[in-house]
C-alpha cells in the first residue's frame, strides 16, 4: 500500500512470563488439530466453514513465547510479513537467501499450519540491483526470480500473490507505472505462466489494495482476470488486501461475489482496520466472506496492535499485550454464525488437448517467436497469427534448441518438434492471432517457427 510505508519499527517485545502460555498452546494446537476445540478459535471456527483464518508474520518474533502463543492457538495460515519479498530473497543477484522465510515455513509445518507465498513480483522492496534494471535484462530477471522462488517452496504453499498491486489508484483503471510494467504489458501473464510451471500445485493469486468494492480501479483487475480466464493464462484467486479505515464499503460483498463468479477463489489477505467501529467493522467483513462460497479464508496483517505496520492505529485483534479485543470476540462470533458451505475451485489444470487437431498442410498462417532469456533458461512465446483466411487448426514446428529442457509449455501440445493447438486456440480470424508458450532450461539460439494452417 502506497499511503503510509512506515519502517523501522520491529522492536521485538521480550516476552514476560510464559511457560503457562506455551503450554496452553501447545494443548490448543492439538485439540484445534482434532476438532474438539472448534467454535472457540479464529482458526478453528473458520474451520467449521471449510476456511481458514490466517495472519501475517515475522521471522524475528518467532522466538517470543506470547506471540507464538497467540499464532499457534489462533491461527491456521500464515503470510510472511516481508521474508519473501524480492529484497529478501534474492538481495544480490543470482544469490537467493532464504533465511527468515525458511523459519517461517518451518514454523507452520510444525504447527499444521498452511503458508500464502507473499509477493513474488511488487513494484516495491525490489533488491536495489532490480530498481536500476529496465527492459528485457529486468525481464529476464523477473522471470528467473519468479522460477526459483516458487521453485524453492514447490509443494509448500497454499497460494501465491504472484504479482501485488500492479494497478493504478484512481479513476484510470489502469496499470501503475513502474519498471517492471515497463517491461510490457503481459509481465503479469508471463508472471503466472512462470509461477505454474515451477509449482503446479499452488493457487495462483493477483493481490491489491483499495479494491476492496466496486470501483475503477478493482474493475480494472476485474477485467484483467476476466481476461486472462478467457485465454487460459493460470490464475486461480485475487486477493483483496482489506486495509481499512471504518466499515467496508457497502458493496464490499458484492464485488468479492463478482470476481468469484469469473471462476476464481476470492481471499481477504492483510486485514486490518482502524477505527471507532472496528468490532463491527470486522464482524461484516468475516460476514461477507462467509456469504461467498469461493471465499476461502481470511488473514489479519500482524498479530497484536503492537505487530501492525499502521503504528498508533491499532488496527488489529489483540492488543499489545495479547489480550483478546473486542474486535476479537466479534470476529469470532461472526465465523460461529451462519455461512456459506465452502467451495473453491481447485488449481485449473491443463487446457484439454484437441482429439484431432487436423492435419492439413496448407500454409494460411505465419509464426514469430519471442524470447526473454536469464542465465540457466527462458520463456518462448509463439504468435501465430492467420493468413488473409480464417483457420481452423495450426501446427508450429520448432525444434528445441539443443541442450535445452522444455519444463513446461501453455495453450498447446508438443509432440517433438510439433507444437499443436488446443481446443481453443484452434480457430483464428482471418489477420488475428493467438499465443501459445513454453519455459525450457537452457539457452534459446536459433529458435526458428514454421507454421501450417489445418
Ligand atoms: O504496506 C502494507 C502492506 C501493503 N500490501 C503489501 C504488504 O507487503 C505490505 O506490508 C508491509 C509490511 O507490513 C511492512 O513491514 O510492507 C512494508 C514494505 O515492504 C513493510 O515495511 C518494511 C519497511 O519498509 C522496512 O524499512 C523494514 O526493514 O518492513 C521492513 C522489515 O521490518
Amino acid at each position: 500500500m502506497t499511503r503510509t510505508i512506515r519502517g523501522g519499527r520491529g522492536r521485538l517485545r521480550l516476552a514476560v512470563t510464559l511457560a503457562a502460555v506455551s503450554a496452553v498452546a501447545a494443548g490448543a494446537a492439538v485439540a484445534l488439530a482434532s476438532g474438539a476445540e472448534a467454535g472457540s478459535t479464529l482458526g478453528a471456527s473458520a474451520a467449521e466453514k471449510g476456511r481458514y483464518f490466517g495472519t501475517a508474520v515475522a521471522a524475528g518474533k518467532l522466538s517470543n513465547s506470547q506471540y507464538t502463543g497467540i499464532l499457534d492457538r489462533e491461527f491456521n495460515m500464515i503470510t510472511p510479513e516481508n521474508e519473501m519479498k524480492w529484497d529478501a530473497t534474492e538481495p544480490t543477484q543470482g544469490q537467493f537467501r532464504y533465511t527468515g522465510a525458511d523459519q517461517i515455513v518451518a514454523h507452520a509445518q510444525a504447527h499444521g499450519q498452511r503458508m500464502r507465498g507473499h509477493a513474488l513480483l511488487w513494484y516495491q522492496q525490489e533488491p536495489g540491483w532490480a530498481q536500476n534494471m529496465s527492459g528485457s535484462a529486468l525481464r529476464s530477471a523477473m522471470m528467473n526470480h519468479v522460477t526459483t522462488v516458487a521453485g524453492h517452496y514447490k509443494g509448500k504453499i497454499y497460494a501465491w500473490d504472484v504479482v501485488n498491486e500492479a494497478f493504478a489508484d484512481g479513476n484510470s483503471g489502469g496499470r501503475r507505472d513502474s519498471n517492471l510494467q515497463r517491461t510490457g504489458n503481459d509481465w503479469i501473464e508471463a508472471a503466472f505462466r512462470a509461477a505454474r510451471a515451477a509449482d503446479p500445485g499452488a493457487k495462483l493469486c493477483y493481490n491489491d489494495y483499495n479494491t476492496d468494492g466496486i470501483n475503477a480501479k478493482s474493475t480494472g483487475v476485474y477485467n484483467m482476470v476476466k481476461d486472462f480466464r478467457s485465454r487460459g493464462v493460470p490464475i486461480d484467486c485475487v486477493g483483496f488486501q482489506s486495509h481499512l479505515g471504518g466499515l467496508p464499503p457497502s458493496d464490499y460483498q458484492a464485488n468479492l461475489q463478482r470476481f468469484a463468479d469469473l471462476g476464481v477463489e476470492v481471499q481477504i489477505t492483510e486485514l486490518d482496520i482502524s477505527g471507532s467501529n472496528q468490532a463491527t467493522a470486522y464482524a461484516n467483513v468475516v460476514k461477507a466472506c462467509l456469504n461467498v462460497s469461493r471465499c476461502a479464508g481470511i488473514t489479519t496483517w500482524g498479530i497484536r496492535d503492537s505487530d501492525s505496520w499502521r503504528t498508533g492505529e491499532n488496527p488489529l485483534l489483540f492488543d499489545a499485550n495479547g489480550n483478546k479485543k473486542a474486535a476479537y470476540t466479534a470476529t469470532l462470533n461472526a465465523l460461529n454464525g451462519p455461512g456459506s458451505t465452502v467451495s473453491t475451485p481447485p488449481v485449473s489444470s491443463p487446457p484439454p488437448v484437441s482429439s484431432s487437431p487436423g492435419g492439413g498442410t496448407g500454409n494460411g498462417c505465419t509464426a514469430t517467436v519471442s524470447v526473454n532469456q536469464w542465465e540457466g533458461g527462458f520463456v518462448a512465446t509463439v504468435r501465430v497469427t492467420a493468413g488473409s483466411s480464417a483457420i481452423n487448426g495450426w501446427t508450429v514446428t520448432l525444434p528445441v534448441p539443443s541442450g535445452a529442457t522444455v519444463t513446461g509449455s501453455w495453450n498447446v501440445t508438443r509432440s517433438g518438434n510439433s507444437w499443436t493447438n488446443v481446443s481453443y486456440n484452434g480457430h483464428v480470424e482471418a489477420g488475428q492471432y493467438t499465443e501459445f508458450g513454453f519455459q525450457a532450461t537452457g539457452t534459446a539460439s536459433g529458435l526458428n517457427p514454421a507454421c501450417s494452417a489445418a
